[in-house]
């Protein structure tokens, strides 16, 4: 029995990071595609009030918003935890999750990673290089800040993987393969070494773009 419904579509990172945390838990889950031009309809609206993927269904419960979304699976698939226990742990891992909402989707990833990435594969349209160009001083600083909060250690919050890698990889993937990766990852190889060792993960196998579309397609 599918346990899960994820309303998303292929090639959007958060829709990737609550499908990596339901990986991670080993639940049941299917994917529900929301057609290309089509989330400011009633329908979709009447999941996301806002037009925005993913959203979750769990039975007769429907939540939006990715950390919502996230922290809710935790709750109720409690093994294994993405939380660390030690409440500073915690508080690092919330900090990240911002990290990822305020200052990296908002102003690098829908600029660089929607030009460079998205509009190209999705709409084979060229990207926009003044837009892309304007947007660096603020990666590379958004970058530095990711890197010296992972520091020495192996995830983001700690020894193990948290909510906070499960955000956070999916929405740095979309740089690994782009020009922009040597000025915005390479001064951080420890960086590059923990998006190695996440991609490594079957929870990222998964769910990479490809796999997505395949699930769309047998929708
Ligand atoms: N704050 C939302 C952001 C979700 C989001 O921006 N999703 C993108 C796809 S990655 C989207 O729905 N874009 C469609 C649009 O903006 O029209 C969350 O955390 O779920």
């Amino acid at each position: 029995m599918t346990d899960f419904v994820v309303h998303s579509i292929p090639g959007s990172p958060y829709g990737r990071a609550v499908m990596v945390a339901l990986e991670e838990k080993g639940a049941s889950y299917r994917l529900s595609p929301v057609a290309p031009g089509t989330f400011r309809s009633p329908e979709h609206l009447a999941r996301h009030p806002l037009g925005k993927v993913p959203v979750l269904d769990h039975g007769d419960y429907r939540l939006y918003e990715t950390q919502a979304i996230l922290r809710y699976l935790d709750r109720v698939l409690p093994r294994p935890a993405l939380t660390p226990a030690d409440p500073r742990m915690a508080g690092r891992m919330d900090q990240a999750m911002n990290i990822n909402d305020c200052y990296l989707f908002n102003g690098v990833s829908n600029t660089i990673g929607l030009q460079r990435v998205v509009l190209p594969r999705v709409m084979g349209v060229a990207p926009d290089e003044a837009i892309i160009a304007a947007a660096m001083p603020r990666a590379k600083e958004v970058f530095a800040v990711l890197a010296n909060q992972l520091g020495q250690g192996p995830y983001f919050a700690g020894d193990a993987v948290s909510l906070a890698d499960v955000m956070l990889a999916p929405q740095l993937d979309f740089f690994r393969e782009i020009p922009e990766w040597e000025a915005l990852g390479g001064p951080h190889p420890r960086l590059g070494a923990w998006l190695d060792r996440m991609n490594a993960r079957p929870s990222l196998v998964k769910t990479t773009w490809a796999k997505v579309a395949d699930m769309a397609k047998a929708a």
